[in-house]
């Protein structure tokens, strides 16, 4: 188990992901949380990085910080989302390794298997076929960083543990309608349609793609789960095994936010994969499951999305 008064690194913590490990370290009771803003320290930068260590001297790693974004921004960007994320990975582990981190966990992505992957997804499907290519540059990236963590245990005897997230949503995502992910696009279209009285809302690509998702505050406590108690070379899946259909999942927030409102599904944005829903029974066997289910997830987040929209406070 983690010492609780130890140095943590949150690497990302102004993310999705990182404020939520924030949050979830906080509330059990970690007393030396330690963070760096991306205009201090630029988590490409080796030299930059290997300074910051020596000074912070961390005991643990959340390595969660990297370039993100949905099937758009990871089309329009594939260079960007390959290279800074493969420079963070590599950076961050490095340090982590030279200045002997006890025990570091990277956060990969469900994207990290193969396009046409048997569903639901174990781990040994992992490099078993070719890439869904809307976001093969990122898929690489994390495959990468699966693979530092393997060969630094294997080569050094590092502690680095990764784990594998599904799609993820929460308070603190990017409702960027271009740039981000599905549930938050959604929510937050919806609820500008209602404001301004349209009756039609769009919806990308077929709604046929189907997609699991898992509440943030889950994510975070399944990585806190795993770094008390998880040490192996194998990475672990972290989802809630269930999915549905893009056009339900439409359905469920037209249903909250805008009842009534219609569907125009644009065939010409793409779906990406057909499916990616992951077998959790890995991380189950150990004791962990999610807790939230997706209305209870989505009703909560519309509720801060509508908060921090009031108070100017959105990132977009
Ligand atoms: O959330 P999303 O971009 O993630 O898209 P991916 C999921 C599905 O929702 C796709 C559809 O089939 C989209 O076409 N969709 C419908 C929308 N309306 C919208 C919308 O307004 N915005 C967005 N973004 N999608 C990402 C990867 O893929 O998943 C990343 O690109 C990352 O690498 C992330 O791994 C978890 O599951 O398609």
């Amino acid at each position: 188990m983690l010492d609780r008064h130890a140095p943590v690194f949150v690497a990302g913590h102004r993310g999705l992901v990182g404020s939520a490990i924030v949050r979830r370290l906080e509330a059990e009771g970690f007393t030396d949380l330690r963070t760096v803003g991306r205009e201090v320290l630029d988590l490409r930068d080796q030299s930059a990085v290997d300074s910051w260590f020596d000074v912070e001297r961390p005991r643990y790693v959340f390595l969660v910080a990297g370039t993100v974004g949905g099937i758009h921004a990871n089309t329009s960007r594939p260079a960007e989302f390959l290279y800074d994320n493969l420079m963070i990975h590599g950076t961050v582990v490095q340090a982590a390794h030279r200045i002997g981190v006890e025990k570091l966990l990277y956060l990969g992505s469900s994207c990290i298997y193969p396009r046409l992957a048997e569903q639901p997804i174990m781990e040994e499907a992992l490099l078993s076929g070719a890439l869904e290519p809307t976001n093969e540059g990122y898929a690489l990236a994390k495959i990468v960083g699966i693979k530092l963590c393997e060969t630094y245990r294997r080569q050094y005897g590092d502690d680095f543990i990764s784990a594998m997230p599904t799609n993820l949503y929460g308070p603190g995502d990017n409702f960027d309608l271009e740039g981000g992910h599905v549930l938050p696009a959604l929510m937050r279209r919806f609820h500008e349609a209602r404001e301004a009285g349209e009756a039609t809302v769009g919806v990308w690509g077929t709604g046929n793609a189907r997609r699991e998702f898992l509440h943030v505050d889950d994510l975070a406590d399944a990585c806190l789960f795993l770094m008390d108690g998880y040490s192996a070379p194998g990475h672990v899946n972290v989802g809630t095994g269930v999915d549905l259909t893009i056009r339900e999942l439409a359905e469920t927030v037209r249903d909250l936010v805008h009842p009534g409102a219609d569907l125009a599904f644009d065939a010409s944005m793409p779906d990406g994969m057909p499916r990616k829903v992951l077998d959790v029974s890995k991380l189950a066997g150990l004791g962990w499951t999610a807790q939230t289910s997706l209305t209870e997830g989505i009703v909560s987040t519309y509720a801060w999305f509508v908060e921090a929209a009031e108070r100017g406070d959105l990132r977009l």
